[in-house]
């Protein structure tokens, strides 16, 4: 697809893997001049992470409204019209109103963050998404005083949507922030991935990523970002509260009632290969453990 959303080209795109190569090594340079932000030192630390290829992260996925097989959005999801797009932006904030995708992607920097993604389901990957963080995309619309929260929505077509015919969650798909959390330079709105624009099973065009939290607090084809003073309602927690909290930090410690979430199976690793141990806050606990400072994390699962 050609690059109509501003995500560089680079040649990641003929040759993925293989440019990485090059920029591991710049990141080393930069991590010894002390230069990097906490994004950076997250990735330069601990484990290289190896990103998957564009084949893993493009073809096993959830995104229920295109059927809740991890195939079905790679072969649905391109029945969704992403062209023209926009994002209404509303509650407390100073600009209420419909922001359409080019007018926020021209003020925005696009930048490449390389983030573990572990879903609740206990697999992960790792992902080089490209996007901007999402504090300045709501600075575009002003966040008033009072605001706490940050409730978000995914479009919802019946006609483009073969999955929401069946009523496995109560659509439109909602996620919801505390404000903090929200504004944490870690959290991003996502638009591509390997530099080419984010293909629609993954969230096009633009879909959050908050790196700590399990996967499905990363809400895909965003539509609606209200700002409000209080709690908002987020669709797996509506499903199965006993199940999915609000916060839905990832932890080792807290188990999932129905399976340990000690350790996780890394798409792309091999019919045979090891689990690998889940890390607290999915290994940003250096980032964001302050936020949750005073809490119990397994009463505010
Ligand atoms: N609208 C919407 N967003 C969604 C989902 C979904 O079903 N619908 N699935 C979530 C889950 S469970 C996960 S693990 C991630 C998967 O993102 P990926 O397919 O890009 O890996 O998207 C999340 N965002
Ligand atoms: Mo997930």
């Amino acid at each position: 697809m050609a690059n109509r959303w501003k995500n560089t080209l680079t040649e990641r795109d003929v040759t993925p893997e293989a440019a990485f190569l090059n920029r591991r090594q710049l990141m080393a340079g930069v991590a010894g001049l002390g230069l990097m932000g906490a994004a950076g030192r997250a990735q330069a630390e601990g484990e290289d992470l190896e990103p998957n290829s564009w084949e893993d992260i493009t073809s096993y996925n959830n995104y229920y409204e295109f059927g809740t097989d991890k195939g079905d959005p790679k072969r649905y999801a391109d029945a969704l019209t992403i062209d023209p797009w926009s994002v209404r932006i509303d509650g407390m904030v100073d600009r209420p109103g419909d922001y359409a995708f080019e007018d926020i992607m021209a003020q925005m920097t696009v930048e490449e963050r390389i983030y573990r993604l572990r879903c609740v389901e206990a697999w992960s990957m790792v992902v080089p998404w490209n996007g901007f963080e999402l504090a300045d995309m709501l600075a575009l619309a002003g966040v008033q005083s009072g605001a706490k929260f940050v409730a978000f929505e995914t479009v919802l077509r019946e006609d483009e949507m073969r999955g929401v015919s069946r009523p496995v969650l109560d659509w439109p798909y909602i996620e919801g922030l505390r404000l903090d959390e929200a504004m944490h330079p870690l959290t991003i709105m996502a638009t591509g991935i390997y530099g080419r624009d984010i293909p629609n099973q993954n969230g096009a065009p633009l879909r959050l990523v908050v790196p700590w939290k399990y996967g499905f607090k990363s809400i895909k084809s965003v539509v609606r970002i209200t700002l409000t003073d209080t709690q908002p309602p987020t669709s797996w927690n509506k499903a199965a509260p006993r199940e999915y909290g609000f916060y839905s930090n990832v932890n080792p410690n807290v188990d999932h009632p129905r399976w340990s979430q000690a350790t996780e199976r890394r798409i792309g690793g091999g019919l045979f290969s090891a689990r690998i141990e889940t890390k607290m806050f999915n290994g940003y606990e250096e980032e964001v453990a302050s936020l949750y400072k005073g809490m119990d994390l397994t009463k505010n699962f």
